[in-house]
């Protein structure tokens, strides 16, 4: 679906993306990520047996000022569908955000990307130790499946948000994503390959935010579809951004290493098509994004204006 559905007006155009809906976007995403920071802090803080030094390293990779992306996702998805966001839509988002930070913890490992910086601050194993960092990845994996099982109420709506996440974060998601972006390092790569790698590495994440939001909030089978392919070329557009800043952005600005790609070798945008054409790709997969939405008419303006900002983003 939605790749041969436009109709302009059917969509976003003519919306101010920083605006949509009358939106101040940063603000709003502000006040999305303080009610999934005051729900990760709830459910730890629960969480009273995790030993002193694990939930130490737990909170500093978790508190860290991370954007909450995919949390958001989640909480804007429930309240297009419901009108409000729900506690199961509250500890979804909290369970999302973290296998990313899991992700982030792991990904900075000396055996696979070996980095020094995250979210501003020293990465998990260079602030702790490796085998701390590995853990702390596991905790927060196994954590993520435990509060979405245990805190949402209603039985059917618990698995099928274990389901989404399960399968947007496991070997037919994330991880195969991860797996070929190593694979991919210093090889010559096709824009089919690339876009394999995109598609699973993170647009898989932001689609399963949509859906868990949209699951959450009980919407029909056809909206979370829409939520779905909404979600996969947001995803997309986040990662071409984010190639196109370690190209064009500083270490202050991204809270991460910038310029790694290049000297990793590795699969991206700007290394297989330019920055140009890198760009243009951003601007077309952001008017595809839009384009699912339009059966939700004015109702999804914030996330228009979502995918307005993230096509802009700087950090
Ligand atoms: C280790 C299984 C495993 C997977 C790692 C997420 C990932 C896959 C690797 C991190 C490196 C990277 C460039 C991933 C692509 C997704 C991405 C841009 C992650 C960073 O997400 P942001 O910018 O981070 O939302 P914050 O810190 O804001 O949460």
């Amino acid at each position: 679906m939605t790749d041969d559905m436009p109709t302009e007006t059917d969509t976003a155009a003519g919306t101010d993306s920083a605006t949509a809906g009358g939106t101040d976007f940063a603000a709003a995403l502000a006040e999305k990520a303080a009610i999934v920071n005051e729900t990760l802090g709830e459910l730890l803080d629960s969480r009273t047996e995790i030993l002193p030094h694990l939930q130490k390293a737990i909170k500093y990779t978790l508190d860290a000022p991370g954007k909450r992306v995919r949390a958001a996702i989640v909480l804007w998805a429930c309240e297009l569908i419901a009108g409000e966001i729900n506690p199961a839509a509250k500890t979804a988002a909290a369970a999302i955000e973290m296998v990313h930070t899991y992700s982030l913890v792991h990904d900075d490992l000396p055996a696979m990307d070996d980095d020094d910086t995250r979210r501003g601050q020293p990465t998990c194993h260079k602030a702790f130790d490796e085998a701390t960092a590995i853990l702390t990845g596991d905790a927060l994996l196994t954590l993520a499946f435990e509060v979405l099982a245990a805190n949402v109420e209603d039985p059917a709506v618990a698995v099928r948000l274990i389901k989404t996440l399960a399968k947007v974060s496991g070997p037919e998601g994330m991880i195969a994503g991860q797996m070929a972006d190593l694979a991919g390092e210093n090889t010559k790569a096709t824009l089919a390959m690339l876009k394999q790698i995109h598609m699973n590495k993170t647009a898989k994440m932001f689609a399963g935010a949509a859906a868990m939001g949209a699951v959450a909030g009980g919407a029909n089978d056809n909206e979370i579809e829409h939520l779905l392919q909404f979600g996969l070329k947001l995803g997309l557009v986040f990662q071409i951004a984010d190639d196109i800043l370690d190209v064009s952005g500083t270490t202050e600005q991204l809270g991460k290493t910038a310029g790694k790609d290049a000297v990793q070798g590795k699969v991206t945008y700007p290394a297989v098509v330019g920055l140009d054409e890198s760009r243009q790709i951003a601007i077309e997969m952001t008017d595809k994004a839009m384009l699912a939405l339009y059966v939700f008419g004015k109702k999804a303006n914030t996330l228009r204006a979502l995918a307005g900002a993230l096509l802009d983003r700087t950090r």
